[in-house]
């Protein structure tokens, strides 16, 4: 029995501005490709199938244009549950259409009994709980008395005991795995993790999923990792491609397991995900970024620039862009950092200047030359305005 576990796609994301949606396409047609490949028998994707609770037409469609070559293409079975960023309702609307594709969606924890799926269904060899991301705000009763570490508590509360009652709804002679889209302690967090914790610091640990487990298969943190010190593994696939500039110094996975037909877990293997596109961050120096925009590979890469200057320059922004444009680069961002300037003393009121002065004066300091003529002018007639109000 092979499974394929992956989270956190975030189909519809745009990085400033820019849509991911080729990246989307281009890892979609990878992993259905990996499943034919090796001969996958169960999908697991555990939330954040979409960036937003309403994705674009186009972003939708990728998603159903994946799920309709899964159905037709293979004869892989799939479990999907809604994370924080998924509409839980959205998501789970045409769920008794996407049964007949051997595709179950959760989107909203009702019963235990009806997050446990045992695959193949004619004749089980695993077992899945299917558990989405919990809202506290609607899937846990509001109690306006509650402080938060207290609403934490019960949150923390309220999904072992969930677990605990969805495996106690499984065969006991089937190798287990929990799905679901939630921190848990000691997990490294980045930045594009929204809402990462409810109420401050709701997190659940280790030790709260229940014994006799074999694999829990998270969704939540986009960096791929297991937790340390746990009786089994508890991992995160980690998103399948980087959703920042900061998400770039390590390999983007997905996992591949292996039990065997006496229900051992025989394999537990990383699968890199391929780089659809590079993301790459360029510090320095106008100089410095200009030299290695003209002399760097570039082509199709998208850049973040994060440009130290000594004062601030009119056109820089686009200089840069073009620059690397010319090499085949698309400047997404540019950052930027000019050094404060340090506020002089404080001067009494019979020593200030002009208001038209010190404007001059300003303007020497950021543009490197005095206002031109209409400027100035302009300046001192609302100087006037004010005075005489
Ligand atoms: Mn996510």
């Amino acid at each position: 029995m092979k499974i394929i576990h992956t989270a956190d796609w975030h189909i519809g994301q745009r990085l400033h501005e820019r849509s991911r949606l080729d990246e989307h396409k281009h890892f979609l047609d990878w992993l259905l490709e990996t499943i034919q490949k090796r001969e996958v028998d169960l999908l697991l994707v555990s939330g954040d199938i979409f960036d937003t609770f309403l994705p674009s037409a186009a972003a939708t469609n990728h998603y159903y244009q994946f799920l309709y070559r899964l159905s037709n293409e293979t004869e892989t079975s799939a479990v999907i549950i809604a994370g924080n960023h998924d509409s839980a309702e959205h998501l789970e609307a045409p769920r008794e259409f996407l049964k007949m594709g051997r595709i179950h969606v959760i989107g909203v924890a009702t019963k235990p009994a009806k997050c446990v799926f045992s695959f193949p269904s004619a004749n089980p060899r695993v077992v899945v709980a299917a558990v989405p991301y919990i809202r506290s705000e609607s899937d846990l009763r509001h109690l306006s008395y509650e402080t938060e570490a207290e609403r934490s508590e019960r949150y923390r509360e309220w999904l072992k005991a969930f677990y605990a009652d969805c495996v106690a709804c499984m065969p006991a002679e089937l190798p287990k795995i929990l799905m679901g889209h939630l921190f848990v302690q000691g997990g490294h967090v980045g930045d594009s993790e929204r809402n990462i914790q409810i109420g401050g610091a709701t997190a659940i640990r280790a030790s709260d999923f229940p014994e006799g487990v074999n694999y829990v298969a998270l969704g939540h943190l986009h960096r791929p990792q297991t937790i340390k010190d746990a009786a089994y593994p508890i991992r995160y696939s980690g998103s399948p491609i980087p959703l920042r500039f900061n998400e770039t110094g390590y390999s983007k996975k997905i996992h591949l397991l292996e039990f065997s037909d006496d229900g051992l877990l025989v394999r537990d293997e990383d699968i890199k995900v391929r780089v659809f596109k590079e993301l790459c961050t360029v510090e320095g120096d106008e100089d410095s970024i200009l030299w290695e925009a003209q002399t760097g590979a570039w082509d199709s890469k998208y850049i973040q620039v994060k440009l130290k200057l000594d004062k601030p320059k009119v056109g820089i922004g686009d200089e840069i862009r073009q620059a690397f444009s010319e090499r085949g680069g698309e400047v997404l961002s540019v950052e930027i950092e000019v050094p404060e300037v340090k506020p002089g003393p404080p001067i009494s009121v019979e020593e200030m200047e002009r208001p038209e002065k010190i404007f001059a004066q300003f303007h020497k300091e950021k543009f490197d030359q005095l206002p031109d003529e209409t400027l100035a002018q302009t300046f001192s007639e609302l100087v006037q305005l004010v005075e005489e109000m």
